[in-house]
């Protein structure tokens, strides 16, 4: 069989670790590119390496940027894969309202850069492109498919609009085999601490644990139709073996409120959490104790938000032969039981 050799852009953050332990399992040499930090921040793929070296496979990591067109280059030139996954993105939605220019940058231009480095290299690669059920914004139809008009909400949003167009205009242009996965929320142990499922299982093991006193969030009302990483990743992987380039919709096809998640969450910790109040005075505190769990703090709202987001991925079913397997509720324990095995051993070390 050919050598099938996969690059990630993006493979520190969650969506990379997962596809990165996809990827070797299935027997590729996998290639990931990093950017320089003050500080180590590579957790997620830790233990990759070995499990490579055990496989006989190839793990390597090379500095890189997607706002540097030559390391973009070099990369590639030097590579040579055959098939390309683009992870890397500013992908915190309230930041990018923040960083607007440095969100276009990265993660709009940034697709741009990556699919040149393709194209002036000639190389014949196949190319995944992170989309986005942020595209769909003010969701113009319930549930959102591939023939929704988008709607985006936000820089991020926006950015991956210029995102997803450019790979199908490389992909008529060209005639690279490009692919734009149009994701909804998929979440798990890895998360970001700072999107608001982790936020919310992180804290509540700290509050558990006293180690912290109180979960500020934001808007509790929206909804998410939230999956598990690592089936999504799997989803990605099928995407590319496809013999056509396409577009498809992940995702679950269940929605579920912010609100919900605390609860079920919170449910899990022995907190029997009641809701008091409204809008920004709105509190959750545990009946059991009296102790005020949940406060809102709305430096956490969003300038415009996204109310609701829900995707039907029966193409993705037909045509990838792809469904989630972990429920909501299994998401919800899975990160819950996670976060507290994590805070407890955190507290050890104190
Ligand atoms: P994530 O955890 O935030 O990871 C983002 C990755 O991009 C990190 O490895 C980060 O590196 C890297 N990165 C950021 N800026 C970069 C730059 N300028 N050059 C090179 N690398 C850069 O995101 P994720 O949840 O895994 O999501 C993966 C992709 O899917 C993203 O494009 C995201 O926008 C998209 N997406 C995610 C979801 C979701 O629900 N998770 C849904 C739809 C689409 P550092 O570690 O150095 O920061
Ligand atoms: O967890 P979030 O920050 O995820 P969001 O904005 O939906 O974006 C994530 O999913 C997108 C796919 O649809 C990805 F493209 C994107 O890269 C990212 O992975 O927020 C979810 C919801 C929002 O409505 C937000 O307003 O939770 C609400 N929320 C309420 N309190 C909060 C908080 N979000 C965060 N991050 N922090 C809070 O304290």
């Amino acid at each position: 069989m050919k050598d099938r050799v996969a690059l990630i852009t993006g493979i520190t953050g969650q969506d990379g670790s997962y596809l990165a332990e996809l990827l070797l399992k299935k027997d590729y040499d996998v290639h990931g590119i990093v950017r320089r930090n003050s500080q180590h921040n590579r957790s997620r793929i830790e233990e990759i390496r070995d499990r490579a070296r055990q496989r006989g496979r190839v793990f390597e990591l090379y500095y890189g940027d997607l706002c540097d067109s030559g390391s973009l280059n070099r990369i590639i030139s030097l590579v040579k894969p055959t098939e390309v996954y683009n992870l890397a993105a500013q992908s915190h939605v309230r930041i990018s309202f923040d960083q607007p220019e440095f969100t276009t940058d990265v993660t709009g231009t940034g697709v741009l850069r990556l699919l040149e480095a393709i194209r002036i290299n000639k190389l014949e690669a196949r190319f995944y492109q992170a989309s986005t059920s942020e595209l769909y914004g003010l969701a113009q139809e319930k549930p959102q498919t591939e023939r929704t008009p988008f709607y985006p909400r936000s820089p991020y949003g926006i950015a991956k609009l210029y995102g997803f167009w450019i790979v199908k205009n490389y992909r008529e242009s060209y005639d690279i085999h490009a692919s734009n996965g149009i994701l909804f929320n998929h979440e798990s142990p890895r998360r970001g601490k700072n999107f608001v499922t982790r936020k919310i299982t992180y804290s509540l093991a700290c509050i558990k644990h006293d180690m912290q006193q109180t979960l500020f969030l934001g808007n509790l009302n929206t909804q998410r139709d939230w999956g598990f990483a690592g089936d999504y990743v799997e989803a990605i992987w099928r995407m590319l073996q496809l013999k056509e380039p396409d577009d498809f919709v992940i995702a679950t096809g269940q929605m579920h409120t912010v609100r919900s998640f605390v609860e079920k969450a919170a449910a899990l910790c022995d907190f029997d959490l009641a809701w008091e109040g409204c809008e920004q005075n709105e509190i959750g505190r545990d009946t059991k104790t009296g102790r005020i769990l949940v406060k809102i703090d709305p430096r956490f709202y969003r300038p415009a938000e996204v109310d609701e987001l829900r995707g039907d991925a029966t193409k993705a079913r037909e045509k990838l032969g792809w469904q989630p397997k972990v429920s909501f509720e299994e998401l919800v324990s899975m990160m819950m039981e996670s976060d507290l095995k994590l805070v407890e051993k955190q507290k050890q070390l104190l």
